[in-house]
C-alpha cells in the first residue's frame, strides 16, 4: 500500500481503487498534503502531459478527472476548516447564453486537481455574477468558457466588466470557437486551448 498506488489508480481511471487507497493511506496516518500532492495532483499532471503528447484523449481525461475527484472527495472534509488547497482561487463558468459545460467541467476539475480552490458558477453566467464571485472569493483568476460563436461577445462583456470593477484578478478564456487572437482582442490575460493548457496558464498567472 502506498501513495504511488493512488497515482496509478488515477491513471487507470479506477475510481473505486482511488477511493479505497486514499482512505487506506489516511487510516495509516499518512499526511493529507502528501496524499493530495504526490497521489492525486501528480497523477493529474501526468494525465495533462499524456494528453498534450497525444497519448490520452478527452474521454480518458474525463475519466481520470473523475477518479481524482473520488479521492479528493475523501480528503476535502479533512482539510482543516478555513484551510485551502493553497495555490490560489479560480472562479470559473460558461458565459451568458451558453449551456455547454462538459469542457468547462473538465477544465474546472483539472484546475482543482492542480491544487487551486475552484468556485464553479456553472453555465449561462452573466458578467455581474463573475464580478461578484471574484470579489467575494478574492479570486486570482476568472476562467471563462464558451462553445458558441454567438456567446463569444459575452466574454468581451465580462472582461470589460471585470476591468471596470477594478478587481486585481486575471481573466482567461477558452472553448472551441475562441483563440489567442480573440483573447488579445478583448484584453483577456490568457487563452487555454485545452484543460492542461488552462492549468498551465493559471499556474503561470498565479505564480
Ligand atoms: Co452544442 N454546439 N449546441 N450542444 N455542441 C456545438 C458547440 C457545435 C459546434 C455543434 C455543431 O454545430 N457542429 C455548435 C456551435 C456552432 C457555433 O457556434 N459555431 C453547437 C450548437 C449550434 C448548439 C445549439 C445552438 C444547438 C441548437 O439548439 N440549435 C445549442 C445551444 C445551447 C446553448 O448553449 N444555449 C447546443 C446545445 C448542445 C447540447 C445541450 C445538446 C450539448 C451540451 C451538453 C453539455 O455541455 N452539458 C451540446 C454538445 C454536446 C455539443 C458538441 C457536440 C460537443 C461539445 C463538447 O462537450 N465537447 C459540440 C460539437 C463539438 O464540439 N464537436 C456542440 C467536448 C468537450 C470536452 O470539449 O467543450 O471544446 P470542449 O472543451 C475543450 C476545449 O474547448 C477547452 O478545453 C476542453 C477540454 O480540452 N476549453 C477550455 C473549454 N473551455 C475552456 C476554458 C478555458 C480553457 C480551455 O479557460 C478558461
Amino acid at each position: 500500500m502506498s501513495i504511488q498506488e493512488i497515482f496509478n489508480a488515477v491513471l487507470a481511471f479506477d475510481d473505486a481503487t482511488v477511493k479505497t487507497k486514499t482512505q487506506a493511506e489516511l487510516d495509516a496516518g499518512n499526511d493529507i498534503q502528501a496524499i493530495l500532492n504526490d497521489g492525486l495532483i501528480s497523477a493529474m499532471d501526468e494525465v495533462g502531459e499524456k494528453f498534450s503528447s497525444g497519448e490520452l484523449f478527452v474521454p480518458e481525461m474525463l475519466m481520470a478527472a473523475q477518479a481524482m475527484k473520488a479521492g479528493l472527495a475523501i480528503l476535502k472534509p479533512l482539510l482543516a476548516e478555513g484551510s485551502r488547497q493553497g495555490r490560489g482561487t479560480v472562479v470559473i463558468g460558461t458565459v451568458k447564453g451558453d449551456l455547454h459545460d462538459i469542457g468547462k467541467n473538465l477544465v474546472s476539475m483539472m484546475i482543482e486537481g492542480a491544487g487551486f480552490d475552484v468556485v464553479d458558477l456553472g453555465v449561462d453566467v452573466d458578467s455581474e455574477a463573475f464580478v461578484k464571485a471574484a470579489s467575494e472569493n478574492k479570486a486570482d483568476v476568472i476562467a471563462l468558457s464558451a462553445l458558441l460563436t454567438t456567446t463569444m461577445p459575452a466574454m468581451q462583456t465580462t472582461v470589460t466588466a471585470v476591468k471596470e470593477a477594478g478587481l486585481a484578478v486575471k481573466t482567461i478564456i477558452g472553448g472551441a470557437p475562441v483563440s489567442q487572437a480573440f483573447a488579445d482582442q478583448i484584453g483577456a490575460d490568457g487563452y487555454g486551448a485545452d484543460a492542461p493548457g488552462a492549468v498551465k496558464l493559471v499556474k503561470k498567472l498565479v505564480a
